[in-house]
């Protein structure tokens, strides 16, 4: 008969983590537990997306079910569960979510080191639907001197010490970055509730004729971004056009752009001039795990994504990301 060959040296998350912690002989493993508390979010808010139809989550947070009980919307409550894992980690010392107007600040975490930024639930549009969204963070070092306050995340995210997002699809997929280092991609495995490691140094291929971004809005797009997506549904002698893909949850699309590569952008226009996502949790820590996968990240302004720097927490940039000679040809466009 044949057996089914097992792997017996997987490499979990929490394996990843330690490792990288014996790595840095000056770590004092304050940022594997953040990590860990990471982990259990990313975890907890898979389990509630998997059961979200079946347990009534979905739809308008505030409304009520049928037996008066207030139903939470998922939005919420990955919010919620997101905040409790950074306070009870007590390695955090202040956050700032898209869903929370202004910063938290966790007052009992007396040494806590690290800024965490988030988009507890990416794409949320598309949940009632069940298309895949995901979790977007960004973690920053305190400045030495600081016990937590304002100017410890609004920085450049060539400050940041590590980055990453989650998309909660056919399975759960993670992906990590830190400072220097490479981009690596785990998948949940259910059965285990463990990340493993499937996806070691990933790398963005160099270019792909793949293009996604909202073509609705084209109307408002200024002429250099027109001609730039115009020039791509050109067929070359004998070639193909580009092909379109747009889910609209940003963690999916930016996924399928690392994994194939080619261009994302949602860039800003006359309706939007500052564009639609937000710099601190969800430009920069993709801008982060682009660059660091050898791809490149942009504003509207052909500024590199990552030296932007945010006046007030929820500010918004344009963006073009993806396959470095795809970002190289958005900029010439825009010296035309
Ligand atoms: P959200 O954080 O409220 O979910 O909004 C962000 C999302 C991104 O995931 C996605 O790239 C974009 O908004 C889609 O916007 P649009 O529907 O305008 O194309
Ligand atoms: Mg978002």
């Amino acid at each position: 008969p044949v057996m089914e060959k097992i792997n017996t040296n997987i490499v979990t998350l929490t394996r990843f983590l330690t490792e990288e912690q014996i790595k840095h002989k000056e770590a004092t493993g304050d940022f594997t537990l953040l990590c860990h508390a990471l982990q259990f979010s990313f975890k907890s808010i898979a389990y509630y997306i998997r059961r979200a139809t079946l347990v009534n989550l979905t739809g308008l947070a505030g409304s009520s079910n049928t037996t008066g009980d207030d139903q939470k919307k998922l939005d919420v409550i990955s919010n919620d569960l997101f905040i409790e894992a950074m306070r009870s980690s007590g390695k955090v010392a202040l956050l700032v979510s898209e869903e929370e107007e202004n910063v938290i600040y966790f007052k009992d975490a007396k040494n806590a080191r690290y800024a965490v930024a988030c988009d507890p639930i990416d794409g949320s549009s598309n949940l009632d639907a069940g298309v895949s969204v995901g979790t977007i963070f960004a973690v920053h070092k305190l400045a030495d001197d600081s016990t937590g306050a304002h100017g410890d995340i609004l920085k450049p995210g060539t400050e940041l010490v590590a980055a990453g997002f989650t998309m909660y699809g056919a399975s759960a997929q993670l992906v990590i970055t830190m400072k220097g280092g490479t981009v690596n991609g785990f998948t949940l495995d259910n059965g285990l509730g463990e990340f493993i490691l499937t996806h070691p140094d990933m790398r963005i291929p160099k270019k792909r004729a793949i293009y996604s971004v909202n073509e609705g809005n084209s109307l408002f797009w200024e002429d250099n971004v027109k001609n730039y997506f115009e020039s791509l549904k050109q067929a070359p002698e004998g070639g193909k056009p580009y092909s379109a893909r747009y889910i609209g949850s940003m963690v999916a699309d930016a996924y399928r752009t690392l994994l194939y590569g080619g261009i994302f952008a949602y860039p800003a226009d006359k309706k939007s001039p500052k564009g639609k996502l937000r710099i601190l949790y969800e430009c920069a820590p993709m801008a982060m795990v682009f660059e660091n996968a050898g791809g490149q990240a942009v504003d509207s302004n052909m500024n590199r994504m990552l030296e932007v720097v945010p006046e007030h927490i929820h500010d918004k940039a344009g963006i073009f990301m993806g396959s470095y000679d795809e970002v190289e040809k958005v900029k010439a466009f825009h010296k035309k």
